[in-house]
């Protein structure tokens, strides 16, 4: 079978969309760091729909940590197919807007030099939580991290994102060439202004003067970006390559549903991405909770408590009831009512949110949401209980949902198989809940004085103790399935 490339789109069946415009034409206006299957059926197929008319903004996509996103897609020219799916069908398209692929380990004077290039005007990133290198309880830059310990002490030659972002600022100074936006496109609180903060720590540590230079003239536009992207398959690439009727070494399966809010501050220009579905606000902050606290708040939830009572995908866990009723009930009682968004009907948005994770095509992975809990924790689950504890309310069905974290790290599930737990703080936590055994109280003891995930405000608080440690116990005596039925009825 033919791989898909520029050479080959022609023979694309009719009915599988391709690029409406001409990509010999297309000049990067945008580089984005992570380029992962997040991006690739998020933002790079909003540039997608923009090119035809905007063809000064194709995107330049840069991988930090592994080559294989460039390996597989520099022999397809940088095209790929996305396939939305679900009940109703797989419908794919083949996205143009990436024009190459750098690998920033082997490539990284190449990238620098392309970031510092001004007609680049955009550095949009993907790099996960753990990629900002912080503190997820504080949101401050980790000045102990050894790849920030490295840059700061290679500035030229960086590793971490913020490193690669500060030398190609630096650079971008010393030439007199004005700043590109840095604009963050990942789940963290206030993504826009923890960036920012991250980053002009960062400078400041280099030089007090660059600190002070970013500062005062780097954007750095908050957003809110929201499209379900479960991993993909070998059993995916045989299905897409029955559809396009080409070999395509990494397609990206999701959802319909797609939602991108932007906060409108590119001093270099930007797209019209309004024209294209985006939604561009002054203050995207209070999108951002709502889709943290409802969403993924509830896709945490699912997927330690689904992982633990042996579902393998999200749609499996939330067609039990009792799940159901758990995640509807932790949005209603206990999400919801910590949320400040006039002209927003939050029961529509709820009620949408579980039949996106009803749909039964998508195959989301627990495990897969279940990685790096320690980064998601706070801005998901804890900053909601920090305002329920405030307000004296009730949050069992959150508690639920940090106890199922605690019991998911301690990598052995209920049947007795272990747990294959990804987090770049595993080994802390596995050491820990050797130490604690099946004592739920020892156990949160030790898992609540990891100040990088609770503060010490929440290690310190009484009544979130015992709200956790009750489901704790519960979820070690009576398992995951008769925790949840006892707790909803
Ligand atoms: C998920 C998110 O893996 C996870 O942690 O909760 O990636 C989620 O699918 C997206 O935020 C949806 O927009």
């Amino acid at each position: 079978m033919t791989r898909l490339s520029a050479k080959t789109l022609n023979s694309i069946p009719a009915g599988v969309a391709v690029p409406n415009y001409d990509r010999s034409t297309l000049t990067p206006g945008i580089v984005h760091l992570g380029i992962g299957a997040f991006h690739r059926a998020h933002m790079a197929v909003y540039v997608d729909d923009l090119l035809k008319t905007h063809p000064d903004w194709a995107i330049v996509g840069a991988s930090l940590r592994r080559p294989d996103t460039k390996e597989a897609l520099e022999p397809q020219d940088g095209l790929y197919t996305i396939a939305v799916r679900d009940a109703a069908g797989t419908h794919p398209r083949v996205i143009g807007s990436i024009l190459s692929v750098l690998d920033a380990n082997a490539q990284r004077d190449e990238l620098l030099a392309l970031m510092a290039d001004p007609k680049i005007r955009i550095v949009s990133l993907t790099v996960t939580e753990k990629g900002y290198c912080h503190d997820p309880a504080t949101g401050e830059l980790d000045e102990r991290h050894p790849d920030i310990a490295h840059d700061l002490a290679n500035p030229a030659s960086p590793k971490s994102a913020p490193g690669m972002l500060v030398e190609a600022l630096a650079r971008r100074h010393a030439a007199g060439v004005p700043p590109f936006a840095v604009m963050s496109c990942d789940n963290l609180p206030s993504n826009g202004e923890t960036v920012q903060r991250i980053v002009t720590r960062f400078a400041s540590l280099r030089d007090a003067a660059l600190g002070d230079w970013v500062s005062q003239n780097v954007a750095f536009p908050g957003t809110m970006v929201d499209r379900i992207v479960p991993s993909t398959t070998d059993a995916d690439r045989q299905t897409i390559a029955g559809l396009i009727g080409a070999e395509d070494a990494w397609p990206i399966m999701t959802e319909p549903f797609t939602q991108w809010v932007i906060e409108d501050k590119f001093p270099q220009g930007r797209p019209p991405f309004e024209t294209v579905g985006a939604q561009l606000v002054a203050d995207v902050e209070p999108f951002e909770r709502m889709k943290l606290r409802m969403l993924n708040g509830s896709h945490s939830t699912i997927a330690y408590l689904g992982y633990l009572a042996g579902h393998e995908y999200v749609s499996q866990a939330i067609a039990d009831p009792a799940f159901h009723r758990l995640i509807h009930g932790l949005m209603t009682e206990e999400a919801m009512p910590t949320l400040d968004m006039p002209g927003t009907d939050l029961g529509a948005y709820r009620d949408q949110l579980l039949a996106r994770f009803a749909n039964p095509a998508l195959q989301h992975r627990t495990w897969q949401i279940a990685m790096d809990g320690s980064q998601k924790l706070p801005q998901r689950l804890l900053g909601t209980i920090r305002d329920r504890l405030k307000a004296g309310q009730p949050f069992d069905r959150l508690a639920l949902g940090v106890a199922g974290w605690m019991r998911y790290v301690v990598g052995i599930d209920e049947k007795g198989d272990n747990i294959d737990v990804r987090d770049p703080l595993a080994m802390r936590m596995m050491a820990i809940a050797a130490e604690a055994g099946d004592d739920a109280e020892a156990l949160y003891v030790g898992l609540v004085a990891l100040n990088e995930v609770f503060g010490t405000d929440l290690a310190d608080n009484q009544a979130f103790g015992d709200a956790v440690v009750t489901q704790l116990e519960s979820l070690f005596d009576d398992g995951v399935v008769a925790t949840i039925r006892e707790l909803v009825g």
